[in-house]
């Protein structure tokens, strides 16, 4: 195994409690955290807790239960926090804006301007 592989990802660290992390719903598989930057007045991130699929569409592949569940624990973030009304968002790849290669969603809600997509 080479260094990079042993090395945890960021929300590996964050499910860990090794690094802070305003978090909001967790389940056995699943955190749901605010995002350090928001870019919504409602951001959070949803991410399993294992770092084992590096975007949505390996999760997709592998584990549609997992990626099921992502999207229940997101609508719940939405309706907890939100009117239950969001964008969700995975970037994926670097030149979609990912920069954390640990699958995650981005649930953005709040005053979201009509038609807006960003
Ligand atoms: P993406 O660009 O889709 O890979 O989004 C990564 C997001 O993760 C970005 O919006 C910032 C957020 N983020 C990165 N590091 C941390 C962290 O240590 N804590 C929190 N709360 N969010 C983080």
């Amino acid at each position: 195994m080479t260094d990079s592989a042993a090395e945890s990802t960021v929300f590996e660290r964050i499910a860990a409690g090794e690094l802070p992390a305003k978090m909001v719903a967790e389940t056995e598989r699943i955190i749901a955290f605010h995002d350090i930057a928001p870019q919504a007045p409602v951001h959070v991130i949803v991410a399993p807790r294992s770092g084992a699929y590096r975007d949505v569409a390996e999760l997709a592949a592998s584990d549609p239960g997992l990626l099921a569940e992502l999207v229940a624990v997101a609508n719940g973030v939405a309706a907890e926090l939100a009117d239950g009304q969001f964008r969700l968002i995975f970037n994926t790849g670097p030149r979609a804006g990912q920069t954390v290669f640990h699958v995650h969603a981005h649930v953005l809600a709040g005053g979201l301007g009509e038609g807006s997509l960003v």
